[in-house]
């Protein structure tokens, strides 16, 4: 056994390209992808496994991996002694409650009595058990959706994204149980020795950095002199903005980093407080 950190990742599925892809722009260098069971990154103390998601908490837990990436809703349904290191900001779905869109379910205690259908029975009955609802729940490992057509279950209680599988098997949502996305987590239980804690370390202050940088962008404009408070006072910057002096002697260029999000909602008014040559750029990495 060498003194690498072990990382559990979804061997095949929704959550294993983009858990790769952030351990990239971490800076390793990871061998592409290819049905195999482990990895080594190359210039990192760090080993992946690809395992089953269902099964990562426990291995996690067990000590097998050391720590592991899996979506919340795997983490809160299999109550393991593990906990959550980072929220990693993809893999975003929502637990959700639907009926049959003939149907009305207006009142969550219009719930009470009914049956339903769903592979996450400790989440939903922790969901009933906190609205004070009797229901029985009944589980399904897969195809939960078409369980009301079937006539096994008068609702559903499953994991949505696009809302498409819920169309095509004309569901409707009713209420949503949480919202979900992948997370790091590591063992409750079990301390990691010194040296694996320092490359978790390390490794958590780069995913970091990666995640702020992903959620950023670089502003640059030129302003005229006599707008620089107005514009300035526009900017959501995530810091005080860069002011540089130009040539032409009215104008100044304004650097700002931003919110990724905040963009389309303040260029109209940065226009019309006199700025011009908006550039908007992709940030690489953050270091706070
Ligand atoms: O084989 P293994 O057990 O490892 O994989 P899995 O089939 O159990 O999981 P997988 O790959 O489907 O999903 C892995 C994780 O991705 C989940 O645990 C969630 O955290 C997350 N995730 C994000 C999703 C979805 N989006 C998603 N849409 N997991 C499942 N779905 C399914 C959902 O169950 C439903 O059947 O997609 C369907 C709904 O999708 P829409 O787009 O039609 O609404
Ligand atoms: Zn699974």
């Amino acid at each position: 056994m060498n003194g690498n950190l072990k990382l559990a990742v979804q061997s095949k599925g929704r959550l294993t390209e983009k858990s790769l892809e952030l351990l990239k722009h971490c800076g390793l260098d990871i061998e592409d992808y290819s049905e195999r069971l482990f990895i080594p990154a190359r210039n990192f103390p760090l080993d992946i496994l690809f395992l089953r998601d269902d099964d990562i908490p426990e291995y996690v837990q067990d000590g097998v991996a050391d720590v592991g990436i899996v979506g919340e809703n795997i983490f809160l349904e299999k109550q393991s002694e593990t906990k959550i290191l980072e929220k990693l900001g993809f893999g975003r779905c929502s637990l959700l409650i639907a009926h049959p869109e003939n149907k009305q379910l207006k009142d969550i205690k219009d719930i009470e009595g009914k049956t339903i259908a769903t592979s996450y029975p400790v989440i939903l009955n922790e969901f009933l058990k906190k609205n004070k609802i009797k229901a029985k729940v009944i589980e399904l490992s897969g195809s939960v959706e078409i369980a009301p057509s079937l006539g096994v279950a008068d609702l559903i209680c499953d994991i949505v994204s696009s809302g498409n599988t819920l169309m095509m098997n004309k569901l409707k949502k009713s209420f949503k149980v949480f919202d979900s996305q992948a997370v790091l987590i590591s063992s409750e239980k079990n301390s990691l020795p010194k040296e694996k804690n320092k490359i978790l370390e390390d490794l958590l202050r780069r995913i970091r950095s990666v995640l702020i940088a992903r959620n950023s962008k670089y502003l640059m404009m030129n302003v005229p002199k006599s707008s620089l408070d107005k514009i300035v006072k526009i900017i959501p910057s995530l810091k005080s903005p860069t002011v540089l002096p130009l040539a032409d002697e009215n104008l100044l260029a304004v650097h700002a980093v931003i919110p990724s999000d905040k963009f389309w909602t303040i260029v109209e008014d940065l226009k019309s407080a006199g700025a011009s040559g908006i550039l908007l750029l992709p940030i690489e990495n953050m270091i706070k």
